[in-house]
């Protein structure tokens, strides 16, 4: 039995990446690839009814307590993700671990920093690739829908890009997030393949952070 590929989004808000994974299940639907798509946080959970109150500002928690929920929010999704890796299901993430350590580092609170946030999550299997779309904070600023939720503010988010561009190793790929729709795509298609390719062909699922 072959596995399946991890693939994840990431990028600051409003940058396009829900329409990117989309396109890219589609496509890989397409070529006879078993894919599902996720998102994180997912807001169905109790958990993430939770997460989805403190983002549309109706609930306030301390920044510890909602990194934990977060983290949990990953972790109660684990073995279902572990079985359809495992049985050849390719999964393809909007955000990941990787906005969890960038979105909480970026706040700045003593104490909460990269390497703390990094060792909650060493229970996750690693991304076998991380498409990083990136995109200046004041270009998604401009795009419809933008400062709905909390975080969705240019300072906020030009610590978060710092901290996704210090996250970065060679399992990253950086795609210009301004460009069309299509074009991006193509460039998703590229980097994604071969990812793929190696999965099936056995290459192990890494754990995060190693
Ligand atoms: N976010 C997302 C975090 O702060 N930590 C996390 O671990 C994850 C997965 O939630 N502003 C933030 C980033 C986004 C928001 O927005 C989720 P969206 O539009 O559902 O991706």
């Amino acid at each position: 039995m072959t596995r399946g590929a991890l693939i994840v989004f990431e990028g600051g808000d409003r940058c396009g990446k829900t329409t990117q994974c989309s396109k890219l299940v589609e496509y890989l639907q397409s070529t006879g690839v078993d894919t599902q798509m996720w998102r994180f946080p997912n807001r169905s959970t109790s958990i993430g009814q939770s997460i989805n109150a403190y983002l549309s500002e109706q609930a306030h928690l301390d920044d510890a307590v909602v990194h934990m929920l977060f983290v949990a929010n990953r972790l109660e999704q684990r073995t279902e993700m572990l079985r359809l890796l495992a049985a050849g299901t390719t999964l393809v993430l909007d955000r990941y671990s990787y906005s969890g350590v960038a979105y909480t580092a970026a706040k700045g609170v003593p104490g909460l920093t990269m390497e703390y946030c990094k060792s909650l999550e060493v229970l996750l299997p690693a991304a076998d690739l991380v498409v990083h779309m990136a995109m200046t904070p004041e270009a998604t600023a401009a795009r419809g829908g933008y400062g709905q939720e909390r975080y969705e503010k240019v300072e906020f988010q030009k610590k978060v890009m710092e901290a996704f561009e210090s996250l970065r190793d060679e399992r990253w790929a950086v795609i210009d997030a301004s460009g069309s729709i299509d074009d991006i795509h193509k460039q998703v298609v590229a980097v994604v393949q071969p990812v793929v390719e190696r999965a099936r062909a056995g290459a192990p699922l890494g754990k995060l952070w190693d």
